[in-house]
């Protein structure tokens, strides 16, 4: 009998230890993007969240070359093939510099590298600290705003654009 119950206490130690707790998040908008290359093919999608706890980014790409690529929120909704240069500079509603590493920086569409594992996928999800969503200086502005990935790596440094190459996918934001 005795040897019987300690197991189950046991179980149950495990069982609270491993409950998550539910974290309730109130999002009162939701901005999508369609990620395209300059051909046309989707290659997956990024969401941008207006949420209680602040503005977040998410990004699902498939179908891309394993590898590190500069990732950035540029300042105009519109992705216009083949260069995207349409897409504007990087989302910079503070007027600040480029780069992580740079002491004038950073652009709020400043974000960490996207890194492609080897099945081709490349995920992330953050916040975008101090953004707001909308408004004169939101990302949701007039004038919209995009999600570019680059041919290569942020190097975090280099004022405007952090030497990431040309821009090889491109998707606008729009809200529903
Ligand atoms: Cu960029
Ligand atoms: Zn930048």
């Amino acid at each position: 009998m005795r040897t019987y119950l300690i197991p189950l206490m046991l179980l149950a130690a495990t069982g609270c230890s491993t409950t998550e707790t539910a974290r309730t998040v109130a999002v009162s908008d939701v901005a999508t993007a369609n990620l395209v290359r300059a051909d046309g093919s989707n290659v997956g999608v990024a969401t941008l969240s207006d949420r209680s706890d602040g503005v977040w980014l998410s990004v699902a790409a498939v179908k891309l070359t394993p590898g590190t690529y500069g990732i950035h929120l540029h300042a105009v909704g519109k992705c216009d093939a083949p260069d995207f240069t349409t897409a504007g500079p990087h989302w910079n509603p503070a007027q600040k510099q480029h780069g992580f590493d740079n002491p004038m920086g950073t652009h709020a569409g400043d974000i960490r590298n996207l890194v492609v594992n080897a099945g081709g996928v490349g995920a992330i999800e953050v916040e975008l600290e101090g953004a707001l969503y909308e408004g004169p200086t939101g990302a949701m502005d007039a004038d919209g705003i995009a999600l570019v990935i680059h041919e290569k790596a942020d190097d975090y440094a280099t004022d405007p654009s952090g030497n990431s190459g040309k821009r090889v996918i491109c998707g606008v934001f729009t809200k529903g």
